[in-house]
């Protein structure tokens, strides 16, 4: 839907130059921070073996590991209606659809292991409630209809944020960047498709749909982050070619690209002050929750309590699974060892 036209320029993201973090201790660090800023100016891409500044490292870390855990936990809302869906048609699309979030997270896992972080780390950090994954998981899904938000509403919310990611100026992250959002334009694309045809049922259809894309449209402006003059993050972030589009431009950019999609489905979106303003060629949109916001962030949203222990009992229930291919693992080693 708008994944294909969205291109990012190269230098996009590259005005702002905060200054350096910390002084290079010595002149190797400094030859190696020059050419490590070198590259990022030339929009050139950082491999896990290259020299990067710890500060890069670590604000890699901290998003992509973010990220996979949203994917994670981002199974769970959707994962509850597999066994309700509608039609066998319904559960296969929803089934691929949660099993290719679960992969997404491996991926990102995986990225963010090529920066020295282990899974073991990363998995306590979430289980113990210290790592933050997509406060849009913390909303309960209510009824069929949101399967279809979901697509539409928070998978478009999550292309439109990632697209530009495909271009990070870290290697693993861009290039697993490129094929998550491939399939996530699958994901809005099925959504999308799902509310059409309901919009087309009876009047208790049309009337679950509006319902859903009442409950899912503040939150997903929300996504997007916080704006950017609140966004501690995004100034560095963009320096570094990590974020390439600001918070604000991505929320107005997903803002204009879903008006019209609302008016061909036949759903008005809940915001009085939604409408077009000719002179910034822009759709004006009211003010968003912050404070909401915040406290989903921080723990207490209606579901976070519920989505966590979900998580922490997979884990748990899967110890076995880990062991068994941990000890197969050990017999094989041993085989080969006795065969050498
Ligand atoms: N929820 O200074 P900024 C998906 C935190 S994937 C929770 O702006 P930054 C697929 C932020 O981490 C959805 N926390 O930070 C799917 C930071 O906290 P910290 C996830 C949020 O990093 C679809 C603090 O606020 N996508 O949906 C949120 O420069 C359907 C200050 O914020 C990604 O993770 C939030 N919404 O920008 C799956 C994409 N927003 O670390 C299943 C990659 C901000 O200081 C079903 N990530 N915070 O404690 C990014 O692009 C960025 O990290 C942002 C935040 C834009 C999320």
């Amino acid at each position: 839907m708008y994944t294909q036209s969205f291109s990012v320029p190269d230098d996009e993201g590259k005005t702002a130059r905060p200054t350096a973090a910390s002084r290079p201790a010595s002149e190797r660090e400094a030859a190696l921070q020059a050419q490590f800023d070198a590259r990022i100016d030339a929009d050139g891409r950082i491999e896990p073996r290259d020299w990067m500044p710890e500060a890069y490292r670590k604000t890699l870390v901290r998003q992509i590991s973010q990220h996979a855990h949203s994917e994670i936990v981002g199974m769970l809302p959707e994962g509850n209606w597999i066994s309700r869906a509608p039609s066998l048609k319904r559960k296969a699309i929803l089934i691929a659809k949660v099993q290719d979030e679960g992969g997404h997270g491996l991926y990102l896992y995986s990225a963010a292991e090529t920066l020295g972080t282990s899974r073991e780390d990363m998995l306590e950090a979430l289980h113990s409630g210290r790592a933050k994954y997509s406060s849009i998981f913390n909303y309960p899904a209510l009824n069929w209809a949101d399967m279809g938000v979901i697509g539409w509403l928070v998978d478009g919310a999550a292309i439109m944020n990632q697209i530009p990611l495909c271009r990070c100026s870290y290697g693993p992250y861009a290039r697993a960047m490129v094929r998550v959002c491939k399939e996530e334009s699958f994901h809005q694309r099925q959504g999308y498709e799902a509310l059409l045809v309901m919009m087309k049922g009876t009047q208790a259809q049309r009337d679950m749909v509006q319902d859903a894309v009442n409950r899912w449209w503040w939150k997903c402006l929300a996504m997007f982050g916080p704006p950017d003059a609140d966004s501690p993050h995004s100034a560095q972030g963009m320096r570094w070619g990590i974020k390439r589009i600001s918070n604000d431009e991505l929320r107005q950019k997903f803002v204009d690209a879903t008006v019209p999609q609302a008016q061909v489905l036949g759903v008005t979106l809940p915001d009085p002050d939604l409408k077009w303003n000719e002179a910034r060629g822009h759709y004006d949109y009211g003010a968003i929750d912050w404070d909401e916001f915040w406290q989903t962030v921080n723990g207490h949203g209606p579901m976070n309590k519920e989505r966590l222990a979900t998580r922490v009992k997979a884990h748990d229930d899967g110890a076995w699974v880990r062991e068994a291919a941990l000890a197969h693992a050990d017999k094989q080693q041993q085989r080969a060892r006795k065969a050498a």
